[in-house]
């Protein structure tokens, strides 16, 4: 089983129910185990202003997937929640990046571990502190907090407790049955 973190954004449709139904869909997964969520937080967007704040969360979770494995499931859940590619950074109804896999460093043509940009967007680097501890450390070296000392963004704000994403969604889970 290997450790891995994944980033969860949505800021069109219905962002909570999208980030919840994400969340029930890697809970029921058979080959993802030992889920954990952090907080939720609203941030303004990063990229082009014209678009609505995302909610935004990371979960843990341990797998025995290889990377384009469980990069394939996110896609899948990714395009179950109606997500279109359109413009770089732009809005979505849900984003869910593989942040850290293990420790392992990955680079193919559909894989880039760690997430590129992980270390300087604090609506990653918070939830991610909130799982793993200030005291975490990077890929690059530096802790959590270093990181988060470098690119605090003070507009990130808390809106909920993880429970309110845990709570299941009876359509979704029958569906997938
Ligand atoms: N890909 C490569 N590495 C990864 C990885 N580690 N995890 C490839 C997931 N996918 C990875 O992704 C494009 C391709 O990246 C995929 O086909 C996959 O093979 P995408 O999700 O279609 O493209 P994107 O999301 O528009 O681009 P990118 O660069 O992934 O954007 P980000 O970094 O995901 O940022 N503002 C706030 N406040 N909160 C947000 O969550 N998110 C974004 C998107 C912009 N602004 C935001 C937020
Ligand atoms: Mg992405």
């Amino acid at each position: 089983m290997v450790r891995c973190h994944v980033g969860l954004g949505a800021n069109i449709g219905d962002p909570l129910g999208q980030l919840q139904q994400a969340v029930n869909a890697l809970r029921i997964h058979r080959d993802i185990a030992q889920l954990v969520l952090s907080h939720l937080y609203r941030s303004p967007p990063m990229g082009p202003s014209d678009q609505p704040d995302y909610l935004n969360a990371v979960a843990r979770l341990d797998t025995g997937l290889a990377p384009e494995a469980l990069l394939d499931i996110l896609q899948e859940i990714e395009h179950g929640a109606g997500r279109k590619r359109g413009r770089h950074w732009g809005p979505r109804t849900l984003d869910l990046d593989l942040l850290l896999y293990g420790n392992r460093h990955i680079d193919t043509p559909r894989l880039t571990v760690p997430h590129p940009g992980l270390d300087k967007r604090a609506f990653v680097l918070v939830p991610l502190r909130d799982l793993a501890g200030a005291d975490f450390l990077l890929p690059g070296g530096q802790t959590l907090a270093e990181a988060l000392a470098r690119c605090m963004d003070s507009r990130l704000q808390p809106v909920a407790d993880p429970e309110c994403l845990i709570a299941p969604n009876a359509e979704y889970q029958q569906r997938e049955q």
